[in-house]
């Protein structure tokens, strides 16, 4: 189990705030102006964690009023001084890895070997990034400006990177922010928040307003928010589209995904199980971009589901906290109880059941890992998105049929192929209706590669040159020299 002063520090500060946090706008925290909260839970033990404010109408109000406030001054800064912020931030977010890794891990559920070797890291590095592009901005986008005041609501898989995905690009390039974290993960951001504060970030900034859905569909629809910012479920993504359809709001979606992992008769098999393990284990597979349909050539198959379900038996379920565990609890029962459902249905429809006999944590949201194979492709769960520690499989025979099979979605966020013949792997590569294709690799990411899917998993791009248009606006001059005075 975890070492028992391993969460010294953020109990520490969690007590600090007496369990109970308000939004932060304009560089304060400040309580819901109905006196609403709602209650953030640990996923490992079902206990409360903290109160929260509940935003409504007034509060976004107030965090839109004091972004609007700051955006031109903020705007107004040279690059290079915007750029000293966002490497402020980044420092910030690197002193304070230990406190904000465990944090992440309570409040989501996630191991912290994975919060402390890559969300929090990943996170320094988007603000390291993307402080560059602060300091460039008057050369590389000499005729852009800032969008404006941007709103960005983001989900609870990773609080923390995507608060950095979201957030970094936005300041960079000269906008305000109104940030609202999922309701089951609110803490890292209110963290952040008051660390990127203390660091010198000037008030009104960065706001966080929290809240559910109903707060998020709040700032959706306020009229003085130039541009919304939404990584989610494709359904949710759906309703922003409409919502926005009729304004002058710019508009970029990051949503669900069903991505396909191929592996070809000549693949290393052991490394395409290692990719398995990293494409659907990693955060209990409640990765967009996971690798959740497995298409394996049939020469191979046999010998692949041998060593996958070999594999499977020797993976830990275990305490967030505890760094010798593989995979932690799901964020919520209602998760929980959506993959329950998703896997009682796949069983029904006919696909074989694979879990290893291991123990799981008893009195949270836990789930083992998980193979269903001899799965339709038509079938719900080959289809769907599940969002768990759940992968099907499905066999082919030729090159075509795999990309066939592959892209027979309506997602298009990720891929990942394997086969020791370079040739092959690039011809399916190129086939595949995908934002990113990995070649004998899985779940790689860059803060300089633009992250982003096509088809129902959305568009816009995170990350890289492409990633900093999504929060400017071109702007073309035109005119002529003013006379010279008679
Ligand atoms: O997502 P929601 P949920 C998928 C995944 C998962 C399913 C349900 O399949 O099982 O979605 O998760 C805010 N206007 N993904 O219900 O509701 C909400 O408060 C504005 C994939 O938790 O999309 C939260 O901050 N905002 C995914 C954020 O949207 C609204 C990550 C995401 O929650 C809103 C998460 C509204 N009407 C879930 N309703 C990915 N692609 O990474 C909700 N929200």
């Amino acid at each position: 189990g975890p070492a028992p002063e391993a969460d010294t520090e953020a109990r520490q500060w969690l007590a600090r705030h007496k369990g109970e946090f308000g939004h932060f706008i304009n560089g304060a925290f400040v309580a819901s102006a109905s006196g609403k909260t709602f209650e953030t839970n640990e996923p490992a033990t079902g206990k409360l964690l903290a109160k929260i404010a509940l935003g409504g109408a007034k509060d976004v109000d107030d965090a839109v009023a004091a972004a609007r406030k700051a955006q031109a001054a903020w705007a107004k800064l040279p690059g290079h001084a915007r750029a000293r912020h966002l490497y402020a931030l980044a420092r910030v977010i690197q002193r304070h890895a230990r406190l904000i890794a465990v944090v992440e891990a309570i409040d989501n559920g996630k191991p912290i070997r994975e919060t402390r070797d890559i969300d929090v890291p990943l996170a320094a590095r988007h603000f390291y990034h993307h402080a560059g592009w602060a300091q460039l901005q008057e050369t590389e986008f000499a005729d852009q400006v800032p969008v404006g005041v941007v709103g960005q609501v983001i989900p609870w898989n990773f609080p923390f990177l995507m608060l950095a995905w979201k957030v970094a690009p936005a300041l960079a390039l000269g906008n305000t922010v109104i940030l609202k974290p999922a309701e089951f993960t609110p803490l890292t951001a209110l963290l952040f928040a008051e660390l990127a504060a203390a660091a010198g970030l000037p008030a009104g900034v960065l706001n966080v307003v929290t809240g559910e859905g109903e707060t998020g569909a709040l700032i959706v629809e306020h009229a003085d928010i130039d541009k919304i910012a939404f990584t989610g479920s494709t359904e949710v993504g759906r309703l922003i589209r409409e919502r926005t359809a009729g304004t002058g709001k710019s508009l970029t979606l990051e949503l669900g995904g069903k991505s396909p992992f191929i592996v070809f008769d000549d693949a290393d098999i052991d490394g395409a199980v290692e990719g398995v393990v990293d494409a659907i284990w990693f955060n209990q597979g409640q990765v967009c971009c996971a690798g959740s349909r497995i298409l394996v050539q049939e020469g191979v198959a046999p010998l692949f589901y041998e060593r996958l379900k070999r594999r499977m038996q020797t993976l830990r379920v275990g305490h967030p906290l505890d760094k010798a565990i593989d995979m932690a609890a799901i964020v919520a029962p209602v998760q929980l109880q959506r993959i329950e459902d998703l896997v009682a249905k796949g069983v029904s429809e006919g696909a074989a059941l694979h879990q290893p006999k291991i123990e799981l944590p008893q009195g949270g949201s836990f789930y083992p890992p998980t193979l269903l194979t001899g799965v339709q492709p038509t079938s719900i769960v080959a289809t769907e998105e599940i969002f768990g520690p759940v992968v099907v499989s499905m066999t082919f025979r030729t090159p075509e049929e795999a990309i066939q099979l592959a892209n027979h979605t309506r997602y298009g966020l990720a891929a990942s192929v394997w086969s020791e013949t370079i040739g092959l792997a690039l011809h399916v590569a190129a086939k595949l209706a995908a934002g990113v294709v990995w070649v004998n690799a899985t779940n790689l990411f860059d803060a300089s590669a633009g992250f982003g899917g096509k088809r129902e998993s959305g568009f816009g791009r995170e990350g890289g040159r492409e990633g900093c248009y999504e929060y400017l606006k071109p702007k073309a001059w035109a005119g002529r020299k003013p006379r010279p005075a008679a």
